[in-house]
């Protein structure tokens, strides 16, 4: 067991937390562990097939990192948002964690106002749920089901399975109901205070890693804007992902360089772990993308993990099941013109794959 140089913001974390956190800091120097979102669910024509994944079809060795979505959650359904059963989530998740890997879990929850979905910006929603607001009782019911799905997380000996997670993401961008153009610094540090108070002191939950997470930003202060305070976060992280062509244009790498350096920087300065949320580009047309955009802007900064989205055609829904597969992915099928590229990322040795995770053996 290594020190426990990094305090984790719940001071009464779980041992097995303490000791992933305080790891993922120590192999920084090591590599940057490579994530999916719903890896082991589905991917383009196929899902819930027992032991497949989507970075092993492409690559041959699953990733270090798996990502999952709670979207629905809040209402009591069965399915989340994108059709995948929690359930069947909550296995793929001690799946992820026996193969030595580390799970990462998002929120697009509804909005509690109107009813309808995350990317509702109407309603006032946050100033509606803190503590004084109208929705403030509903969304402790809320958060009691969040609480109900993570107490179920279990690993082989009884131990709760630590989650990095990353509510109310993207507050810098427009589209949720948690962005900054529909709430106050102020509101959105109440939510997140008072979710993080709510889940660690009144449902003890104690295996949870809180990871911070602006769209866009183009300086410090930007990105600390909303920052709800040392004692709340563990993962100082950002979202960013490639649009249009990349071969007229060095926008992506130049930015996601800049933005990197003041992502590291910020997060020396307060002791968190720096990561890169989310990131790819749909369907990846540009046949070098990997190693000539997202490599290279990544360059020598020394990042916890990177996490591409989710693959394949689940539509969001409203907890009732609907499979509609569509062609949209993230990570190359045999196919695609960047199909090798991908390969040159996993055989370039920056990036951490199961075996090396296992090895690495992250929660000891
Ligand atoms: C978004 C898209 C949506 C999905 C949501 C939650 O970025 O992939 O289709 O519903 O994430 O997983």
């Amino acid at each position: 067991m290594l020190g426990q140089a990094y305090k984790t913001a719940n001071r009464k974390a779980s041992t097995t937390t303490v000791q992933l956190y305080n790891n993922l800091f120590s192999i920084l120097p090591k590599g940057i562990l490579f994530g999916h979102q719903d890896d082991l669910a589905y991917g383009l024509g196929w899902e819930y097939i027992p032991g497949k994944s989507v970075v092993q079809d492409a690559v041959g060795e699953y990733p270090a990192m798996y990502g999952w979505e709670l979207g629905d959650l809040e209402l009591g359904a069965i399915f989340n948002l994108d059709s995948v059963p929690f359930n069947k989530m909550k296995n793929f998740i001690k799946e992820g964690y026996e193969k030595g890997g580390v799970i990462t879990i998002s929120w697009h929850a509804n909005n509690p106002v109107t009813g309808k979905n995350a990317w509702d910006i109407s309603g006032n929603a946050v100033a509606a749920i803190i503590p004084g607001g109208s929705k403030h009782e509903m969304y402790k019911v809320w958060l009691d089901r969040v609480a109900n799905f993570m107490l179920d997380l279990k690993g082989q000996r009884g131990e709760y399975i630590p989650v990095i997670f990353r509510p109310f993401h993207e507050l810098t961008g427009n589209w949720f109901w948690w962005c900054q153009n529909v709430c106050t610094p102020e509101q959105y540090k109440k939510l997140w205070q008072f979710t993080f108070d709510y889940l660690t002191n009144a449902k003890q939950v104690h295996h949870l890693l809180w990871a911070y997470n602006p769209e866009k930003f183009e300086s410090e202060a930007q990105f600390m804007q909303y920052y709800p305070g040392d004692d709340f976060v563990d993962v100082m992280s950002f979202d960013f992902y490639q649009y249009g062509d990349p071969s007229t244009n060095t926008d992506f790498e130049q930015t996601l360089d800049k933005r990197l350096g003041i992502l590291t920087s910020v997060a020396r300065k307060h002791q968190k772990l720096p990561a890169f949320a989310e990131t790819g580009f749909m369907n990846i047309p540009y046949a070098e993308w990997f190693t000539k955009k997202l490599m290279k802007g990544i360059g020598n900064h020394q990042i916890s993990y990177i996490h591409l989205w989710r693959d394949g055609g689940l539509v969001n829904g409203t907890g009732k099941y609907r499979f509609a597969p569509s062609q949209d992915h993230f990570i190359p099928v045999g196919r695609d013109p960047s199909f090798m590229d991908f390969y040159k990322l996993y055989i370039s040795g920056k990036f951490i794959f199961e075996k090396k995770a296992r090895e690495l053996k992250l929660y000891k």
